[in-house]
């Protein structure tokens, strides 16, 4: 069982836009901005919409930059999710009910409050690397297992 779930991080070097969960699943982590597919709509279509709703702008071009299976032990459903970079966007960032966004420089991003896969791969993404990857979690979201590569084609 797959669930497909969008993330976008917006990055305007040396800055890079997260935001505080602070509700739901991850809430007290600094997160990228994100959500499920709805149906009929595209993976771009709803990392577009999911980043409006969180983080109250718009995204100009987005680049998918990565693909990553999650999977949590005990439960079946894989999270597919589909990692997108935004090098600008239109307005400004906004709290919402979901998210309390704010920049970070790319040399003091607070991996010790974002879920521990991030360290793995946020270097590949601000190098503009392609890569993919499969975390498996367990109940308290440490890492059991995992790969992750850099790839030429998504
Ligand atoms: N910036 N990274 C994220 O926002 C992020 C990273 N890893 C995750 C792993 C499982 C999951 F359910 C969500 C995330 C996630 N939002």
């Amino acid at each position: 069982m797959k669930k497909l779930q969008t993330l976008c991080v917006i990055h305007k070097h040396p800055l890079v836009l997260l935001g505080m969960k602070k509700r739901g699943f991850g809430v007290g982590r600094w997160n990228g901005f994100g959500g499920k597919v709805q149906p009929g709509e595209t993976i771009e279509d709803a990392t577009r919409r999911e980043v409006k709703e969180e983080s109250g702008v718009d995204v100009r071009e987005i680049e998918k930059l990565g693909i990553i299976e999650f999977e949590f032990k005990g439960n079946p459903e894989i999270l597919e999710v589909h990692i997108f970079r935004a090098l600008d966007f239109y307005g400004e960032p906004v709290e919402s009910e979901e998210m309390r966004p704010c920049w970070f420089a790319v040399d003091e991003i607070p991996f010790a409050a974002m879920w521990p896969d991030d360290i793995y791969w946020f270097p590949l993404f601000f190098k503009g690397k392609k890569f993919r990857g499969k975390f498996l979690f367990d109940d308290a979201h440490n890492i059991l297992e995992h790969t992750i590569a850099e790839v030429k084609l998504l």
